[in-house]
């Protein structure tokens, strides 16, 4: 009989001693990578639980395996808290991660070749949304608007224009270095006039969304979709939620009768997946849960407060912000003017102690390995109670990192002063 009672510890004392390294590296550091946050232990316990253990291909009531009487429930939980947290329709909780997701999107409402405009990746989108080394870029015929030069932000009219001019079938929305509001109300409104189906990755703003500290892409998007694990604190994974009718089905699928509810199903499974991660899915449950409390809107209002205040904190000290500042949970740092690259200044915050990543500011001279900028956020030290003070801060730190980063000694200070700090801020025990 397999050893069903031992603890990690006691049976591969060599990973344990690396999830120890790992729990101690994030209890220490200043966690600062906009997509990253923390989960509460009843997410994590979901995650370990015996649930990954069942096989349960379908969907609740429709399963191709015996034995999901529970594995229903917990499924059905899942949709039914993220239909009440967003107001969406139809929600299918069983996306892998955020690419699949997209994929599965991609897989029911487009035939390859077909025309799609999103945001390129060096302007803040995202792989999945049509770079030319991934799938979406290779399978279908992506046109790629970006920023405006002078403002550094979304400039709808030329949006609305390259819409008209292309005529795309679908438009995406929805960003991963974006840190100004998206209104997806005017995104959803040219897709409308061009006849597209309009989409929406909010994977970086879902927990805003949910905290109505961003405007909501509900009810007039055609379809959304969202990792679970970014600013909504939840599991690994993601989640698509749609209208249940499809708005142009007598436009672009005329010989079906499959609403667009239907038509995403059956593209995560069986079009995509296999089995469904329950454990993965009991998370979400748990997550959405949480996020349904009203002291989730306190803490999303938070995340945007801190995002502002660092901002400040990091204007204040010269430091040249994408676009001016936030709206959002993360800001885009540019470095150029005081003559540091987005690898040096990632290398010498990782010295203090100060977790962040390197990134492309828009229009960047520089490559992706090293760019101009670095991109930093605040849902994680929102997660451990970090409030304006900390913020300010912390700002004044990474702007003496960044501007002696080759100084060992000044590195070495600022680590002292985060270590003070996060071990005021406990997590899980
Ligand atoms: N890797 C994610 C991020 O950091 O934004 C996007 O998928």
């Amino acid at each position: 009989m397999k050893n069903f009672s031992s603890s990690i510890t006691q049976m591969d004392s060599t990973v344990a001693t690396l999830i120890s390294a790992e729990k101690k590296r994030q209890y220490d550091c200043l966690e600062m990578i906009p997509s990253e946050s923390f989960p509460s232990k009843a997410v994590l316990e979901a995650l370990g639980s015996v649930l990954n253990n069942k096989y349960s291909e379908g969907y609740p009531k429709k399963r191709y395996y015996g034995g999901n009487e529970f594995i229903d429930q917990v499924e059905q939980l899942a949709i039914d808290r993220a239909k009440q947290l967003f107001g969406a329709e139809h929600v299918n909780v069983q996306p892998y991660s955020g690419s699949p997701a997209n994929m599965a999107i991609y897989f029911a409402l487009l035939d390859f070749g077909d025309k799609v405009m999103g945001m390129s990746l060096s302007h803040g989108g995202h792989l999945t949304h049509g770079h030319s080394v991934n799938f979406s870029g290779k399978a279908y015929n992506f046109v790629q608007y970006g920023l405006d030069k002078e403002t550094e932000q979304l400039d709808i009219d030329t949006i609305r224009k390259m819409a008209v001019a292309e005529q795309p079938k679908m438009i995406i929305s929805g960003y991963t270095a974006y840190p100004r509001t998206i209104d997806f109300k005017e995104f959803a409104a040219i897709a409308a006039e061009v006849g597209a189906y309009s989409m929406v990755d909010m994977s970086h703003i879902a927990g805003l969304i949910a905290g109505d500290a961003h405007p909501s892409p509900f009810p007039f998007t055609d379809v959304v979709m969202t990792t679970t694990h970014k600013t909504l604190c939840g599991p690994r994974g993601a989640m698509i939620l749609s209208r249940k009718e499809d708005p142009l089905r007598e436009k672009y699928h005329p010989e079906s009768t499959l609403t667009l509810a239907q038509r995403i199903d059956k593209a995560v499974f069986p079009g995509l997946q296999g089995g469904p991660h329950e454990h993965a899915i009991a998370a979400k449950a748990v997550a959405f849960g949480e996020a349904l409390k009203p002291d989730f809107k306190v803490f999303a209002q938070q995340i945007v407060k801190n995002a502002k205040v660092l901002a400040d904190s990091l204007m204040e000290q010269g430091l040249r912000l994408v676009s001016g500042g936030t709206d959002n949970h993360l800001l885009l740092v540019d470095l150029t003017k005081i003559g540091v690259t987005g690898q040096q200044a990632e290398t010498a915050l990782d010295k203090a102690g100060i977790t962040v990543n390197k990134n492309t500011i828009p229009f960047d001279p520089r490559g992706p390995f090293d760019p101009s900028g670095i991109r930093l956020g605040t849902p994680a030290l929102t997660c451990r109670g970090m409030k304006e003070q900390e913020m300010k801060d912390i700002g004044l730190w990474i702007a003496e990192v960044v501007k002696n980063h080759g100084n060992e000694e000044k590195l070495l200070r600022v680590h002292e002063n985060v270590l003070d700090l996060t071990k005021q801020y406990k997590m899980y025990d």
